[in-house]
């Protein structure tokens, strides 16, 4: 688990303190030995548990490797991770008891691929990518995602865990809905103890490699206690997760149905292309969802993530707490507090 003297204050972030690497010194200062061959490689992924998965990336990224394998292995991190209790197996249900998953991937070539609303395989970034390699399609949902993986030959199991099942049947007994903004890192922090109510992990994850080339992965199980069939933002290209080899890549997480309704990271990676820096497109994007709900805002969260092609970083959210980590060749597990419209903490 990272430290929390590893933050940085978020306002380091606006003035610069992710600079971005530049590719075309990096390297020629890697190809003199000066630097290590991943010098102009970043990832960069959402709350506090982006740093394990981070690493995991960077293990790809510093031997070289594709930005796409580096997300997918990044992505697998909180989903084997039973601690988080969300991604993957262990995952809190719907409200009918199902645990649902949904994931993409997109490289920056515009290739992509996604499923939702999957069930009983734990490593749905694994059958999305299937999805874009071995399918004419986009996105399969439900049944249908489900037959395919099983044809892929993935293993099928059962993701409700007895601890998942009790904080479940708790959460019947009121079966009140209401998600809780910044829940991701109280219950990583609290080692995710079974009964946590209103659980809902997502990581989303950004990566340039070292050859200049961008890929995304964004991961979840969704909202705990969702409608059976609900899809959120996270397998929603352009939603949860856009990427445009030529401008960035950006990801969200926080109340889906929020970041739907803007397009949220097509937007944001829209707002780059047109000269926005990534912290600036990241506010826009915010700025919309909060002035759509000018009496709800304070209540949801939603949080923006960006990666630029040229290394550059912005992350910003509705309300404080929301949290990101980075990883590069300088250094592998910083975590940042994101800026955030309101100041109110609800951790
Ligand atoms: C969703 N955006 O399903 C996801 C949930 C999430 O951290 O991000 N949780 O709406």
């Amino acid at each position: 688990m990272p430290s929390r003297r590893n933050f940085l204050k978020g306002s380091m972030l606006a003035a610069g303190a992710l600079a971005a690497p530049r590719f075309a010194a990096a390297a020629s200062a890697a190809a003199k030995g000066a630097l290590p061959a991943a010098a102009g490689a970043r990832v960069i992924s959402t709350w506090d548990f982006g740093v394990p998965a981070n690493q995991a990336a960077w293990a790809v990224l510093a031997s070289g490797g594709k930005a796409l394998d580096a997300v997918e292995q990044g992505a697998q991190v909180p989903e084997s991770d039973l601690n988080n209790h969300s991604v993957g197996k262990g995952g809190y249900p719907d409200r009918d008891g199902k645990v649902t998953l949904d994931a993409s991937i997109m490289d920056g070539d515009g290739r992509c691929g996604a499923v939702a609303c999957l069930e009983r395989i734990a490593h749905p970034i694994r059958v999305a990518r299937r999805v874009m390699e071995a399918t004419p399609h986009v996105l399969l949902v439900g049944d249908g995602a489900l037959q395919f993986a099983r044809e892929q030959g993935f293993h099928e199991e059962n993701l409700l865990t007895p601890e998942a099942e009790q904080a479940w049947r708790e959460w019947l007994k009121t079966a009140k809905y209401k998600p809780v903004a910044n829940s991701e890192n109280l219950d990583y922090h609290r080692g995710m103890l079974p009964g946590g109510k209103h659980n809902h992990d997502t990581i989303g994850m950004l990566a340039v490699d070292a050859h200049g080339h961008l890929a995304g992965a964004c991961t979840t199980s969704g909202m705990a206690w969702k409608m059976h069939g609900r899809v959120g933002d996270s397998p929603i290209i352009g939603a949860g997760l856009y990427v445009d080899g030529e401008v960035g890549g950006a990801t969200s997480t926080g109340v889906g149905e929020e970041v739907i309704r803007n397009a949220g990271s097509f937007l944001v990676v829209e707002l780059m292309r047109q000269g926005r820096s990534p912290q600036e497109a990241c506010e826009e994007a915010v700025r919309r969802i909060v002035k759509k709900k000018p009496d709800g805002a304070k209540e949801i969260q939603v949080g923006f993530l960006a990666l630029r092609r040229d290394g550059a970083v912005g992350a910003h959210a509705i309300q404080r707490g929301f949290t990101y980590a980075v990883c590069d060749a300088q250094r592998r597990d910083g975590l940042y507090a994101s800026p955030s419209v309101y100041s109110t903490s609800f951790s």
